[in-house]
C-alpha cells in the first residue's frame, strides 16, 4: 500500500480550507486537514512544495515513522506551519488506515470509551438581553454546555460577539461561519482589560440568576490577561461554578500559570495554539491545567494527539479540544475519533460549519441532543467533493486584533 498521488486543495465555501488528500496504489484515499486561519496558503505552500515529493512512494501504513520522519528530518521543529502540514499527513493515513481495516478510525486507537459526547456552543451578545436570546438560540440548537461572551462597556467591537458581524466591510458574514474578517487587512479593534475585569463577574451572574445552576457555562479569556489578573477574575467567577475559564493569559509564560492555579479554584483551559505535546509537559506535569486544547489539525495530527491525552489521563487532565470553524470537517472528525476512544474525554467545542462547507465535506459525524458521534464509517468518515470544492476559490480573511486607548497593540 504505497502512497501514489498527494494533492492539496485550497478551498473557500464560508471560510479557507487547506486538505490534504492521498491516494494509494490500490486506490484507497485518505484525506488531512492543513487549515491555518490566516496563514493558510503558508501551509498550502509547505505542504505542496517540500511534503508532497517526499510522500510519493511511501508505505501509507506506516504512521508513527512518516511522522517521526517528517518531523526530524526538517532539522526545523515545531511551528504551526510545519505542525499543521504533518497534522494532515498523519490524519490522511489513519483515514487509509481505517478504510483499508474497514473500520473507523476510533476502533484502531483502542475502540469507544462512551456512547456520545458532550459539546460545547458559543453564545455571545453586547449587552444581556442579545446574550440570553443566543443562550436560548444555542439550546434550541441541542447544547447543553455553553460559552458565554460578552461585551464590554466602553469598547465598540471585542472579538468572539456575534452581532460584531454585519460591521461595514463585513456585511453578511455571519460569525460562527467566518470568525475571520474578509479582506486584505486585520481589522482593528479596541480594549480595555479593567473594564472587562469589572463586567464580567456581572455577566455571568445575571446568567446564573437567568439559567439557574445546572448548565455547565464556558469563558474564554483570548490570552488578554496577565498571570494576576486571570487569578483576580478566576476568583470573581467562582460563585458562578465555570466548567472553565480559557486561555487566561498568553501561556508561552507557563510560570505565570503557577500564580493563577495558587489564587483560584476555577478550572483553567490552554493550548488551543500549542503545535506538540512538549508544549504541555509542564503544564501537566504541575498540574496548572484542567484541560487540554489542543486541535487535531494544529498538534501534528491524531497520533501527538493521542499521545498528550494518555500524558495528561496521569494527572486526571481531560480534553477540551479546541473546535471553532477554522478547523475542517476532517480535522473535527479527527479529534472526534480520539474523544470517542480516550478514557479522559472532557468536553468538545463545537461551532457549526455553514451549508456551503458542509456540500464540499459530506461528513458521517453527527449531533443530537448535544453530543457528538463521528459516525461508523472506514476512516475519519469525511469525503470531500472537488467539483464543490472548485466552486470557491482562496479569499484573503484575517482575525482582528487589538490595540489599547493609548494605542498600543494588546493581545487579541
Ligand atoms: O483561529 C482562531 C480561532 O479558532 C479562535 O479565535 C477560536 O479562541 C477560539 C476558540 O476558543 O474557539
Ligand atoms: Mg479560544
Amino acid at each position: 500500500m504505497r502512497i501514489e498521488k498527494a494533492e492539496v486543495i485550497v478551498t473557500s465555501p464560508d471560510r479557507n480550507f487547506v486538505t490534504l488528500k492521498l491516494t494509494t496504489d490500490d486506490g484507497l484515499t485518505g484525506l488531512g486537514d492543513a487549515t491555518l486561519n490566516g496563514r493558510e496558503l503558508a501551509v498550502a505552500s509547505y505542504l505542496s512544495e517540500h511534503v508532497v515529493p517526499l510522500l510519493i512512494g511511501r508505505d501509507a501504513a506506516q504512521i508513527e515513522d512518516t511522522w517521526q520522519f517528517l518531523y526530524r528530518s526538517a532539522y526545523w521543529r515545531r511551528g504551526p506551519v510545519t505542525m499543521a502540514s504533518i497534522a494532515a499527513v498523519d490524519m490522511a493515513l489513519w483515514d487509509i488506515k481505517g478504510k483499508a481495516a474497514g473500520m473507523p478510525v476510533y476502533q484502531l486507537l483502542g475502540g469507544a470509551s462512551r456512547d456520545r459526547m458532550m459539546a460545547y456552543g458559543h453564545a455571545s451578545g453586547k449587552e444581556l438581553p442579545e446574550l440570553f436570546d443566543s443562550i436560548r438560540h444555542h439550546q434550541e440548537l441541542g447544547y447543553r454546555s455553553i460559552r458565554v461572551q460578552t461585551g464590554v462597556p466602553g469598547l465598540e467591537s471585542i472579538y468572539g460577539i456575534a452581532s460584531n458581524k454585519g460591521l461595514p466591510g463585513n456585511e453578511g458574514v455571519r460569525y460562527d461561519h467566518e470568525p475571520a474578517q474578509r479582506g486584505a487587512l486585520p481589522a482593528q479593534e479596541d480594549w480595555d482589560t479593567r473594564s472587562y475585569l469589572r463586567h464580567v463577574p456581572t455577566v455571568f451572574e445575571a446568567v446564573r440568576n437567568e439559567f439557574g445552576p445546572e448548565m455547565p457555562l464556558l469563558h474564554d479569556g483570548h490570552h488578554r490577561m496577565t498571570p494576576l489578573q486571570a487569578a483576580k477574575l478566576g476568583k470573581s467567577l467562582e460563585p458562578y461554578d465555570l466548567f472553565w475559564l480559557e486561555d487566561c493569559t498568553p501561556a508561552e509564560n507557563q510560570e505565570g500559570l503557577r500564580l493563577v492555579r495558587q489564587h483560584t479554584t476555577t478550572p483553567l483551559a490552554i493550548g488551543e495554539i500549542f503545535n506538540t505535546v512538549w508544549d504541555f509537559q509542564s503544564l501537566i506535569k504541575e498540574q496548572l491545567i484542567d484541560y487540554v486544547r489542543a486541535a487535531s489539525t494544529h498538534f501534528g495530527g491524531i497520533s501527538p494527539l493521542k499521545k498528550v491525552m494518555d500524558y495528561a489521563a496521569m494527572y486526571q487532565i481531560r480534553s477540551g479540544f479546541h473546535g471553532p470553524t477554522d478547523i475542517s470537517p476532517v480535522g473535527f472528525a479527527a479529534q472526534l475519533h480520539v474523544g470517542l476512544a480516550i478514557h479522559n474525554y472532557g468536553i468538545q467545542e463545537y461551532m457549526q460549519h455553514g451549508d456551503k462547507t458542509n456540500a464540499v465535506f459530506e461528513q458521517a459525524m453527527t449531533f443530537a441532543d448535544g453530543y457528538l458521534h463521528p459516525g461508523n464509517k472506514p476512516g475519519l468518515g469525511v469525503e470531500l467533493d472537488t467539483d464543490e470544492a472548485g466552486k470557491y476559490p482562496y479569499e484573503t480573511a484575517y482575525l482582528p486584533y487589538n490595540r489599547l486607548a493609548d494605542g498600543t497593540v494588546h493581545d487579541w
